[in-house]
Formats: structure tokens, C-alpha cells, sequence
């Protein structure tokens, strides 16, 4: 306590709908900040590469069935494993661009009428996101881009659910981007806030936790 602490990596988070554009956005982010010469990895949840992940990822692609609880830790246990890496890179000075994170956990197990403090329960103590970047986007305009439909949680209805539970989780450290103006105009908006926020972190911004 007191302590100065040091310059360190940021943890960076895209959120939004499913077909938000979160994958495009934070592959082009990554390697902007590489080519500005910062240290940075692009990582996403689920990791479906992990034991848990590929539990995780049968049954997103509904090849196995879970009850609602069971899948709910699962996706936890999955940012859980990471966490310890995760923190390690934070210190060693790598910013981390991070492809859904806690608040898809919570909003995703929320719309199917899951207790929000019961969902956010297992995420407290996880490394808390020094920026979450939401794509803003109509649930109907999603549902029209390409693809859609193909995994478990791809439906209209559903989706209205996980948008207003995304609303309820949103605090200061939540940056909204309308996810429906151009390409290029979004990209613009994530950067300004990235580098705004990378600074912030290289100057010495203690890491903290989630939802203690
Ligand atoms: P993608 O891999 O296409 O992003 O889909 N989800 C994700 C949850 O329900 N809980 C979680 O904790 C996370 C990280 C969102 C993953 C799907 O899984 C949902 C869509």
C-alpha cells in the first residue's frame, strides 16, 4: 500500500453482440499498437484451445448439453486458468487485447435468468479491464451481417436479452462506440481511446480486481 507501482501493459476489453464486429475490431487494434511499436497480444474468451475450453466449445457448438449453472463456471474457470498469465504479461509491460471477457459471462447467463449477483460471484478477483470497449449495435442490425444463426446463443430474441443486461453492467470504465458507423470511423474511436488508456497504464496505473 503506497507503494509506487510501475509502468506496466493494459488490459484491453471488446464487448458487444454477437456479429458486434468485437473479432475484426480487436485483430486491426492489436496491430496498430504493434506497428506504434507497444508490446501487445490479442486474446479472447472462451479460449477454446484449454480442457475447459473444449468442453466450452462443444457445447457452443451444441454438440453437448449443459445446464445453465454448469456452463456459467465453466466460462469462469476459463478466465480463471488464464489469470495468472495474464497478470504476468500486465506486468512485464504487454498490453492485452481481450475478445469478450466477464461481462459476456454475466450478460450471456443473465438473459437466460440467471441472478446477476450469482453470475458475477465467480468473477470476483479476476484482473479488472483498465478499458472496456462496447460495440454498440442494434440486436436486429446484428442479426443481419453475415453468418448468423450458426452457434448456440445466435438468435434474435436472445440477443435483445444480452443487450440489456450489457446496459446494467456498464461502469466508468466502459467506453461506448456506435458499432454501426463505418468501419474505419469505429476503428478511429477504439484507438484514441486505446492510446489514451495505454498511457495511462505505462504511467503507473495500479492493476485491480473485479467486482470486490
Ligand atoms: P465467440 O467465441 O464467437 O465470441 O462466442 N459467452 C462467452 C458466454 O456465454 N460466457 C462467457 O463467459 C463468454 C466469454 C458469448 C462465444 C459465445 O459464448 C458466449 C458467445
Amino acid at each position: 500500500k503506497g507503494q509506487k507501482s510501475d509502468s506496466r501493459g493494459a488490459l484491453i476489453v471488446l464487448e458487444g453482440l454477437d456479429r458486434s464486429g468485437k473479432t475484426s475490431q480487436s485483430a486491426k487494434l492489436a496491430s496498430f499498437l504493434a506497428e506504434k511499436g507497444f508490446s501487445v497480444e490479442s486474446w479472447r474468451f472462451p479460449d477454446r484451445k484449454t480442457c475447459v475450453g473444449e468442453m466450452i466449445s462443444l457445447y457452443l457448438l451444441n454438440k453437448s448439453q449443459l445446464d445453465d449453472q454448469t456452463i456459467h463456471l465453466l466460462f469462469s474457470a476459463n478466465r480463471w486458468e488464464k489469470r495468472s498469465l495474464m497478470e504476468t504479461k500486465l506486468r512485464s509491460g504487454v498490453t492485452l487485447v481481450v475478445d469478450r471477457y466477464s461481462y459476456s459471462g454475466v450478460a450471456f447467463s443473465a438473459a437466460k435468468g440467471l441472478d446477476i449477483q450469482w453470475c458475477k460471484a465467480p468473477e470476483m478477483g479476476l484482473l479488472a479491464p483498465d478499458l472496456v470497449l462496447y460495440l454498440d449495435i442494434p440486436p436486429e442490425k446484428a442479426a443481419e451481417r453475415g453468418d448468423y444463426g450458426v452457434e448456440r446463443y445466435e438468435q434474435l430474441d436472445f440477443q435483445r436479452k444480452v443487450a440489456h443486461h450489457y446496459k446494467i453492467l456498464c461502469d466508468e470504465t466502459w467506453k461506448i462506440v456506435d458499432g454501426c458507423l463505418p468501419m474505419e470511423a469505429v476503428e478511429k474511436q477504439l484507438r484514441e481511446f486505446t492510446l489514451e488508456c495505454v498511457s495511462k497504464c505505462q504511467r503507473g496505473e495500479p492493476l485491480s480486481q473485479l467486482w470486490l
